[in-house]
């Protein structure tokens, strides 16, 4: 019977899964659950799932055979090899008209070869990028599903349901085409790279140069949460500093091992921008940051070769400085996203997508890593227009980062100074510096270009291609 079955299947019960499953069920739409290892689905059937509306299926056969048709199955499995796999059991298994979704952090060219193979075999599928962590999961993420939009028409109603509702709506949109959900999945993760390393300048400021403890970082941060900078990141960033750690009793933060590890969404942020030639040079610096991070060894070593004659304290006035630290960190994160649209809107273009930028700011308003007030200037800045080749050159940004340009300048100055490093803060400034000037130096890089390989060259008065003799040889 018809009413027997479940709206939705979801295959993969680990942190994501789990925590979405009992998202789907709490907004009132029965599901089947199924995992590849069947202690997890046990486990989780008797746990958190007990006596709710989840039916657990322990083969892929028997979660199909429980799901009323069209069929939505949602694959949240690790990225790469296993969602081929599970693509790969599914499939046969499925009528032409179902809908598969995969729900993880795929490559994009991989979800692009999917949707070809899956639409000659006469499925839906949608490419959906899911952001919010665990907590995001259960009780609200932020989506962004791409595919046909017909097989997105089919889960709207969920999806609408279970994402974040901020003041301007759910947290998902149809996102475009083929790849365009994971694509921007992606790019928010790379943004999400680029605000986590610009936090952690901030913190290294704050606290090697101005010399502040963990109580006064916790203050700082969470005074800051109530100024533009107010984020998700920000406020687990005050949190932070308040965890003391249960066998020594000092601040947890101080005893973390300080390398960071750099999975798939940030190398390809950076990869898919240099192959669009989109200038990310805020998100290269976060990536290279925690590339530098993981080696402790070496810098430890060199700590002690490379000695420095600078103090590593700021000497000038305190409390301007600490200002000017967060209006640096304002203008770095300005930039910073101004990069990630402008990525997004290169990659709108060359792959088709559609997007709407202002849309793309709006869910991430809520539920996901990034969320932040922020993002409503961004939607706005889209809003006004939809064409903005730059968020810099939108009035209001502008009006910002000038008004707060001398104490970024300030900042990173004094960083130099002190021999504190700051590649995403400086990174961000020389973005704006190359971006507001009409003349850069690279007329010189295409005289030497044309020196030495004859490579040509354009001229600023004259239409056409030259190249010079350049010695009597
Ligand atoms: P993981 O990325 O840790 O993947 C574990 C799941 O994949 C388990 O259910 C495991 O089954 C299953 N799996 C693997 Br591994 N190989 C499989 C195969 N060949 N066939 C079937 N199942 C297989 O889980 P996660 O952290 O929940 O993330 C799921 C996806 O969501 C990933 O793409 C991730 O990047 C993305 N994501 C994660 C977060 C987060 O905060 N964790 C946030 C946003 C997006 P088993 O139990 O049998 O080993």
């Amino acid at each position: 019977m018809a009413n027997d079955k479940q709206s939705f299947g979801l295959i993969g019960l680990a942190v994501m899964g789990e925590n979405l499953a009992l998202n789907i069920e709490r907004n009132g739409f029965p599901i089947a659950v199924y995992n590849r290892s069947r202690d997890k689905t046990d486990k989780f059937m008797a746990t958190r799932a007990a006596g709710k509306h989840v039916k657990p299926a322990y083969s892929i056969a028997e979660l199909v055979e429980s799901l009323e048709r069209p069929r939505k199955v949602m694959i949240m499995v690790k990225a790469g090899a296993p969602v081929d796999a599970v693509i790969d059991e599914l499939t046969p298994l499925l009528e032409p008209g179902d809908i598969i979704i995969d729900g993880g952090n795929s490559h994009f060219p991989d979800t692009d070869r999917r949707t070809i193979e899956l639409e000659k075999a006469q499925f839906q599928f949608i490419g959906m990028g899911v952001s919010g962590g665990e907590e995001g999961a259960l009780n609200g993420p932020s989506l962004m599903p791409g595919g046909q939009k017909t097989a997105y028409a089919e889960i709207e109603a969920i999806v609408t349901k279970i994402a974040a509702q901020v003041d301007d709506g759910p947290c998902v949109t149809y996102i475009g085409p083929g790849s365009a959900g994971h694509y921007v999945k992606m790019v928010h993760n790379g943004i999400e790279y680029g605000d986590m390393q610009l936090i952690a300048e901030a913190y290294d400021l704050l606290k090697t140069g101005v010399g502040m403890g963990t109580e006064e970082l916790h203050e700082t941060f969470k005074a800051w949460n109530q100024t533009e900078l107010e984020s998700f990141l920000i406020e687990i960033t005050a949190d932070i500093f308040t965890k003391m750690d249960d066998q020594t009793g000092e601040p947890l933060v101080d005893k973390i091992l300080d390398a960071a590890g750099q999975k798939g969404t940030g190398k390809w942020t950076v990869e898919t921008a240099f192959d669009l030639g989109v200038p990310i040079p805020t998100m290269i610096a976060a990536v290279t940051a925690r590339v530098m991070s993981s080696y402790k060894q070496e810098r430890v070593a060199a700590s002690k070769i490379l000695t420095s004659t600078t103090t590593g304290k700021y000497d000038g006035d305190r409390a301007e400085f600490i200002n000017a630290v967060r209006d640096a960190l304002y203008c770095s994160k300005i930039c910073s996203y101004a990069q990630g649209m402008a990525l997004l809107g290169k990659a709108s273009k060359e792959y088709k997508y559609g997007l709407n930028l202002a849309e793309v700011a709006r869910i991430w308003k809520g539920g996901c890593i990034i969320r932040a007030v922020f993002l409503d200037k961004i939607k706005q800045a889209f809003k006004r227009n939809s064409e903005l080749p730059n968020l810099l050159v939108d009035a209001d940004f502008t009006q910002t980062i000038l008004s707060k340009e001398n104490a970024w300048r300030l900042v990173v100055q004094s960083a130099a100074k002190l021999g504190i490093p700051v590649p995403a803060f400086s990174a961000s400034l020389d973005y704006f510096d190359s971006y507001r000037r009409d003349r850069l130096p690279q007329n010189l890089t295409q005289a030497q270009r044309d020196y030495f390989g004859a490579h040509t060259y354009e001229r600023i008065d004259r239409e056409g291609s030259f190249h010079t003799e350049w010695t009597d040889k």
